[in-house]
């Protein structure tokens, strides 16, 4: 498998915490988000993720053997749980599975797509907002995605987000935290959100996963 990411990308941290936590091998392939105007909109890469975002999952269909390429981190993580089913990330009980459903998206679905590169781009440059209505339109969106996630904590979590076992609300929680901490977010109003990710920090497969790890860090 070959993943295409970026060091600092929540969405390719997810799809590397899932990869490590089922200990499956791959090749890392960066994608530079920022250098020459962001290597995602090349016509190399989008012609493996049309919606010119990373990652991409590159892998052999067993079936078949062709090459296919996955987007779509959720998409990817299904994918992943579904041929490795080591280390579950749903749990089978339908109930549980919904409520790490509903956690994973409140992450991955409505807080990271209206804080990512693309949209801070478009304020500052498109719509002509100075540098300060990024921090400011971070900092609303955060607050109001981590204030649902915490209030939701008090009926699911145990040491997780949901129950004792690690699932996909902690693989979506992670990379926010992450990306709250690099943008100055003081996490004290949220206490079991901020255990539960400091739990998670000390993780091999987290500590595998984070964006210092990677060999396209800093660049
Ligand atoms: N829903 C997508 C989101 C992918 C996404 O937003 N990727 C970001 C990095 S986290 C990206 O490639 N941004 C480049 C850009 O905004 O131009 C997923 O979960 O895979």
């Amino acid at each position: 498998m070959r993943l295409y990411g970026y060091w600092r990308s929540s969405a390719s941290y997810r799809v590397r915490i899932a990869l490590a936590l089922k200990g499956i091998a791959y090749d890392y392939v960066p994608v530079h988000l920022l250098k020459n105007g962001g290597e995602q909109k090349g016509t190399e890469y989008a012609q493996l993720n049309p919606a010119q975002l990373v990652p991409t999952l590159e892998l052999t269909d067993s079936e078949s053997g062709a090459t296919v390429h996955l987007n779509q981190s959720l998409a990817i993580i299904e994918y992943l749980d579904a041929c490795f089913p080591e280390h579950p990330l749903l749990p089978a009980n339908p109930l549980k599975a919904a409520q790490v459903r509903t956690l994973a998206l409140d992450m991955a679905a409505d807080l990271q797509p209206i804080t990512n590169l693309r949209i801070l781009q478009y304020l500052t440059g498109t719509q002509g907002q100075p540098d300060s209505a990024k921090q400011v339109w971070i900092e609303h969106w955060i607050a109001a995605a981590f204030t649902a996630f915490e209030q939701r904590l008090a009926t699911t979590a145990g040491k997780y987000c949901v129950g004792d076992s690690i699932t996909l609300a902690d693989v979506c929680l992670v990379p926010q935290v992450y990306n709250a901490k690099r943008f100055g977010v003081d996490l004290t109003a949220y206490p079991r959100l901020k255990e539960i990710a400091e739990r998670l920090a000390e993780h091999p497969a987290f500590i595998a996963a984070a964006p210092e790890q990677q060999p396209d860090a800093n660049t």
